[in-house]
C-alpha cells in the first residue's frame, strides 16, 4: 500500500491549519459593506460549497439577526424567481463561493444578479480567478489551493474566512480574536485523533454512514457526508439531529455509522437521539466540545469554533478510501470543476 504521504488529499488534509491562519489574516483586513443596508444575504455555490453556504448562511443569520439563506447555484440561475423577488425586492447581498472560481452555474449566476443589479457581490474562493472579477468585495485564500477533487483544505479555508466574515458583518470584533487559538486546537485534534479516525474509517464491516446536524452544523454534516461518498463510495446522508427519527433511522443497524456532530445549546435532545440509535445496534462517533468520542475542549464560542468538526470526519473518509483500495485523490466520476456550455 502507498506511504500515506503519497496521497495528495492526506498531505491537503493534515496541512490545512496554515490555510486557516491565512483565512483569518485575510477576512480580518478586509473592508466590508454595512449589514443593514441589505434586506436578505443569499449564500451560494455548488456541492461542497454550497453545503459551505448551508453552514455559512445560518451562521450569518445567527450573528447579525438578517435574513440569510444557502441557494445552489444552478438554482439561482435556472429558477431565480424562486430566490429574488419579483415584486418589492430589498437590496441583496449576494456570497458566491467557490474553491475554483470558474464553475460555470456560479459564474454566471453571479453575472446575471449583477446585471439585473440585484446588489453587491461577495466572493469567497481560493483562487483569484473569474468569479473574484465580478467581486465587490473579494476574499481569496490562497493556502486554501489544493491537487485533490474532494474538497479539505479548500472547504476548510474558506468556511474559516465565512465564519470570519459573519462575526465582523454582525459588529462582533470580539470574535475574530477569540477564533485565534482555532489552529492549535485544530493541529491538536488531527494528532489526537488520527488513530482513532483510521480505526472507524478502516472497519469495512460498516456499509453506511448518517452525518447529524442541526443549525450552522447541518451544512458542515451535508460536507462531511459528501466526502464519505466522493472518496469511499459509500452510501451516506446527511440530517437535522432530530429529523433522523422521522423515518431515516429505520436504516440503523449494526452496519451502521452515526456521527453526531453534537452542539451544546442542544445538546441533551441531540445525545438522547445518539443513545437511541446505539440500541439499534448503530456505531456511534460524537463530536462536539465536551463528552464526546472527538472532544474540542476549545473554549471557542459555538458560533466560530464550527471548523473543529470537520478535520477528524475528512481523515474518517480518508481512511475508509484507502481501506477500500480506491484512490482519494481520484473520486470516481468527478472532475475537480464542473464546466459546462451554459
Ligand atoms: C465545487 C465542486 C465541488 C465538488 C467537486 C467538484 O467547485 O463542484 O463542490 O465536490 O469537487 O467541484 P467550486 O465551485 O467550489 O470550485
Amino acid at each position: 500500500m502507498a506511504s500515506l504521504q503519497e496521497y495528495a488529499t492526506y498531505r491537503e488534509i493534515k496541512t490545512q491549519i496554515e490555510a486557516w491562519v491565512q483565512a483569518m489574516e485575510v477576512t480580518r483586513h478586509i473592508s466590508l459593506p454595512n449589514a443593514q443596508n441589505y434586506g436578505q444575504v443569499i449564500f451560494t455555490g455548488c456541492g461542497s460549497t454550497h453545503y459551505l453556504s448551508l453552514a455559512a448562511a445560518a451562521l450569518y443569520q445567527e450573528l447579525t439577526g438578517c435574513t440569510a439563506r444557502a441557494i445552489p447555484a444552478s438554482e439561482l440561475l435556472l429558477n431565480p424567481q424562486t430566490v429574488v423577488s419579483r415584486v418589492a425586492s430589498p437590496t441583496y447581498l449576494l456570497v458566491a463561493i467557490s474553491r475554483s472560481g470558474t464553475t460555470s452555474e456560479t459564474v454566471k449566476a453571479v453575472q446575471n444578479f449583477k446585471t439585473e443589479k440585484r446588489g453587491e457581490v461577495v466572493v469567497i474562493s481560493n483562487y483569484d480567478d473569474a468569479l473574484s472579477r465580478l467581486a465587490d468585495v473579494n476574499i481569496v485564500v490562497s493556502k486554501g489551493q489544493e491537487k485533490s477533487v474532494a474538497q479539505t483544505r479548500s472547504f476548510a479555508s474558506m468556511f474559516v474566512a465565512a465564519t470570519s466574515f459573519g462575526a465582523r458583518m454582525a459588529g462582533r470584533d470580539d470574535l475574530p480574536d477569540r477564533m485565534n487559538t482555532l489552529p492549535e486546537i485544530g493541529n491538536h485534534l488531527l494528532e489526537k485523533y488520527e488513530t482513532f479516525a483510521e480505526k472507524i474509517g478502516s472497519n469495512l464491516e460498516f456499509d453506511r454512514f448518517y452525518f447529524l446536524g442541526s443549525g450552522i452544523r447541518y451544512g458542515l454534516a451535508c460536507e462531511a457526508n459528501l466526502k464519505m461518498k466522493e472518496m469511499t463510495l459509500t452510501h451516506s446522508e446527511p440530517f437535522h439531529f432530530l429529523e433522523f427519527r422521522h423515518g431515516p433511522m429505520s436504516m440503523v443497524n449494526e452496519q451502521a455509522v452515526v456521527v453526531g456532530l453534537s452542539s451544546e445549546a442542544n445538546r441533551i435532545y441531540e445525545a438522547k437521539v445518539l443513545s437511541e440509535m446505539r440500541s439499534l445496534g448503530g456505531t456511534v462517533v460524537s463530536v462536539g466540545e465536551t463528552e464526546a468520542d472527538v472532544e474540542f475542549n476549545s473554549g471557542i464560542p459555538e458560533s466560530v469554533r464550527g471548523i473543529l468538526y470537520l478535520p477528524v470526519l475528512q481523515l474518517m473518509a480518508f481512511y475508509r478510501s484507502v481501506a477500500k483500495g480506491l484512490n482519494p485523490d481520484r473520486p470516481k466520476n468527478l472532475t475537480a470543476v464542473v464546466q459546462l456550455n451554459l
